[in-house]
């Protein structure tokens, strides 16, 4: 019996910059170009791809990185865990934990797809198995301007009240077939996103519902949000920050409370379990160190009695498809996951078609490794807009100060 050789043979790095619309959130609104970090790996006659998100590879770590993972092994991922952690160690001792699991995780997918095409498998089942052939997302619906600064209106227009959120809604849900919504708040006054959700809730009566102001609201005004959605929520996500007042807010409400920020590192859970702060863990690989520990996070979730989904940022398809195959591996998983793919897509490494959203949910892809196809140019012409644009890092709260030079994102604001 012959042993597949999985031996890492390049080991490629491209920071991307893509189109993003202008959606506002309590941090302020999306640049024109969002930035995710594409990594390439070469393991026998294999190309692989990860994705993760824009700071995740920090560029002066790489050629340590690229000297120490030539030679291992794809299926080592524990190993490669293990250098990635030691040359951030060395290289980096300014960057904690999480930061290293943030660095692992688009090399973890990369590997996991070099993995599934050197098998002829696809990653969900290096995962277990899919348990499910679809995944359902929900419609991420943002109050937006009409377009960039200085730029012509974009497709999709102004969303700046009920009206332009229900519009909003129509035209992604008519486009997509999503059957449940989550609407970003915290960026408008709350009397504003309150009246959207229940603009909502009359035009969509039968989809699930959720509100996230990223922890933009008094404890008195998320009670105050609570009581008037009443009945109209399928779960609250991060009305206020920290673990104490997210427990504060489900004590005196009882409204599930999902998070992805009060709960984003191992040693959040246990206070959060303790203090019965969240009931919905939003999972992210990106954040989290990758696909199988996103698996085990699931399964901390379910030990501990918190249901879990899943959490996005502006991505493309690579990440879609790697969210996809876990989302589908894990038995516990009961709500629709949040994509920001809609607003993305144009601009996808994977040529349209390759990775898509119907009846509101992606078909697990069945070829081998994460099943979707790279357009190698593709990368490199986003690769080529990331150097042109000079950006290093988002900054939704200077791009807004360029609109409202008086705008300050300190929390909470309501
Ligand atoms: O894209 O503006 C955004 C979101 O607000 C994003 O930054 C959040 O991380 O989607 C995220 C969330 O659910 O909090
Ligand atoms: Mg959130």
């Amino acid at each position: 019996m012959s042993i597949i050789d999985g031996r890492i043979t390049g080991f490629t790095v491209y920071p991307l910059a893509f189109s993003d619309p202008p959606l506002l959130n309590a941090a302020g609104v999306h640049e024109p170009l969002a930035l995710r970090t594409v990594v390439r790996l070469e393991a026998g006659d294999v190309v692989a791809w990860g994705e993760g998100r824009g700071d995740a590879l920090p560029p002066d770590v790489v050629p340590a990185l690229e000297a120490e993972l030539l030679g291992l092994d794809v299926f080592a991922t524990s190993r490669i865990e293990s250098v990635v952690d030691g040359v951030l160690r060395r290289l980096r001792p300014d960057l904690g934990a999480q930061a290293r699991l943030m660095t692992f995780a688009p090399i973890e997918v990369a590997a996991l797809d070099a993995q599934g095409k050197l098998l002829g498998r696809p990653v969900s089942e290096l995962l277990g198995g899919a348990l499910r052939d679809r995944v359902d997302y929900s419609a991420y619906l943002f109050f937006k301007w009409a377009g960039h600064i200085g730029a012509d209106d974009d497709e999709w227009g102004a969303a700046l009240d009920p009206d332009g959120i229900v519009a909003q809604a129509e035209r992604m849900i008519d486009r997509y077939g999503f059957r449940s919504i989550k609407l970003k708040a915290g960026a408008l006054h709350p009397d504003v996103e309150v009246a959207s959700l229940l603009a909502l809730a009359e035009a969509f009566p039968g989809l699930p519902r959720r509100i996230d102001p990223n922890g933009a609201w008094t404890h008195d005004t998320a009670l105050d949000v609570a009581r008037r959605l009443d009945g109209v929520l399928e779960y609250l996500e991060d009305p206020v920050l920290g673990i104490d007042g997210m427990s504060r807010v489900h004590a005196e409400t009882g409204l599930p409370l999902a998070t992805n920020m009060c709960v984003v590192e191992t040693e959040h859970i246990l206070p959060a379990v303790r203090s019965d702060a969240v009931q919905i863990l939003l999972s992210d690989h990106h954040y989290w160190g990758g696909l199988r520990r996103t698996k085990e996070l699931a399964a901390i979730c379910e030990a501990t009695g918190m249901g879990v989904s899943m959490h996005s940022n502006s991505h493309l398809g690579i990440s879609l498809a790697a969210m996809t195959h876990v989302a589908a591996a894990i038995p516990n998983l009961a709500y629709a996951c949040d994509t920001h793919y809609p607003w993305n897509r144009a601009d996808d490494v994977v040529p349209d078609g390759g990775i898509e959203i119907v009846d509101g949910a992606v078909t697990v892809p069945t070829g081998p490794g994460l099943g979707v196809e790279v357009d190698p140019g593709r990368v490199e012409e986003l690769h080529e807009r990331f150097v042109r644009s000079g950006r290093g890092a988002r900054n939704d709260g200077d791009y807004m100060r360029r609109g409202d030079p008086a705008f300050t994102d300190a929390l909470p604001r309501y």
